[in-house]
């Protein structure tokens, strides 16, 4: 096992690290329950999931204020819902499809936002959040509040041109924004040895942000990485690249049997489980009655989902439209005010 995780931070209390370890536990938990579900056909269409990437969403998350957007969490991303507070059994309901979800049953894993919580909802086409993200983060500019968005992509999206003008806007104005890239170095089948001639990472100061690159399998580095580009944002620094270096442990759904990652790769990664890490920091009666608690929480949450009726398909096109211009930014949002003109854009850093 790696030394190192779970170290002392000066900036995480022991109830911090807790907190990290319980969510992380969590979000494998409910994947692995989900995955189960699934091959049960409990659980409708595929199911994707982060594991060995929890520390990655857990850790990010949890540097954020109360206020800041998460734009949004992805299929690896299952913590980022869960550190901000979405409920248990909601989940489970989205993941099955049943009434009374956010999304009333209209979308399944983890593609459902809740603005009550500052979490915007993801659409799959990659990395089009991102875009969103910068939007979001030039509002909190414009209107003069302390808040930042951050955004979480894969080493795949780092390819498409969306990520291109996201990264070129945000460091131009020197947006609020934090941008977690998760190289866990495939998409779907294909390494990033045949994605990128080099690596994205070393593309931050072309554009004129600072790029970090932390151990994605420690959720301490993962937390100081954001926390540190979190304040540089709200200092008017401008935006900050952060790669997580990872594997996907699975495939990259339920239908993908991974064979084409290395037996070696993969066991050089188990070794560096970002859970396991952790609670070797913590005696072992403690981490059995948290993993314990976390079951518990799992099978009351599935079972009210298994007990929520499906949605009635009466109402299949309520909410699909939107009608005016929704509030994505949480609690605390101003009124949308109308399009900027270009003189009420902020002077190019
Ligand atoms: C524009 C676009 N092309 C293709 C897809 C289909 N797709 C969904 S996830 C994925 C792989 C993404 O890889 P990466 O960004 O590395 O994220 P990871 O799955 O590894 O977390 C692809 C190709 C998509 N969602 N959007
Ligand atoms: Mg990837």
């Amino acid at each position: 096992m790696t030394k190192g995780n779970g170290r002392e931070s000066d900036l995480l209390t022991l109830e911090d690290r807790r907190g990290l370890l319980r969510a992380m536990c969590l979000m494998r938990g409910v994947e692995e329950r989900g995955l189960s579900l699934y091959k049960q056909g409990k659980i409708p269409g595929s199911f994707y999931d982060g594991h060995g990437m929890e520390a990655i969403s857990v850790g990010a998350t949890w540097a954020l204020g109360a206020g800041d957007a998460v734009c949004s969490p992805l299929i690896r991303d299952l913590g980022a819902h869960l550190v901000r507070g979405t409920d248990l059994t909601d989940v489970f309901r989205h993941y099955m499809g049943r009434e009374n979800a956010l999304s009333h049953g209209r979308e399944g894993n983890v593609h459902f936002g809740d603005r009550r919580l500052g979490v915007v909802g993801m659409v799959s086409m990659l990395p089009d959040m991102m875009v969103v993200a910068t939007g979001i983060a030039m509002a909190f500019k414009m209107r003069s509040e302390e808040r930042c968005a951050l955004s979480f992509f894969g080493d795949g999206a780092t390819s498409r041109g969306d990520w291109h003008e996201a990264m070129n806007w945000a460091a131009l104005y020197r947006l609020p924004a934090v941008f977690v890239l998760e190289n866990n170095q495939f998409a779907y089948s294909t390494p990033t040895s045949k994605q990128f001639a080099e690596d994205p990472i070393k593309r931050a100061a072309a554009y004129g942000m600072e790029g970090v690159s932390v151990d994605g399998n420690d959720v301490t580095a993962v937390f100081e990485a954001t926390r540190a580009g979190r304040e540089k944002a709200l200092a008017g620094g401008g935006p900050t690249l952060i790669e997580a270096r990872t594997l996907r442990m699975h495939g990259h759904g339920a239908h993908d049997d991974a064979s084409y990652i290395s037996a070696e790769m993969l066991e050089h990664w188990r070794r560096r489980d970002p859970i396991e890490r952790l609670a070797s920091r913590f005696a072992d009666d403690e981490v059995a009655a948290l993993e314990a608690e976390v079951k518990a929480a799992i099978d009351r949450a599935v079972e009210g989902a298994l007990a929520t009726p499906m949605p009635d398909p009466a109402g299949a096109t309520a909410s699909v439209y939107c009608s005016g211009v929704p509030e994505v930014l949480g609690e605390g949002a101003a009124p949308w005010s109308g399009f900027a003109t270009p003189d009420a854009l902020p002077a190019a850093a």
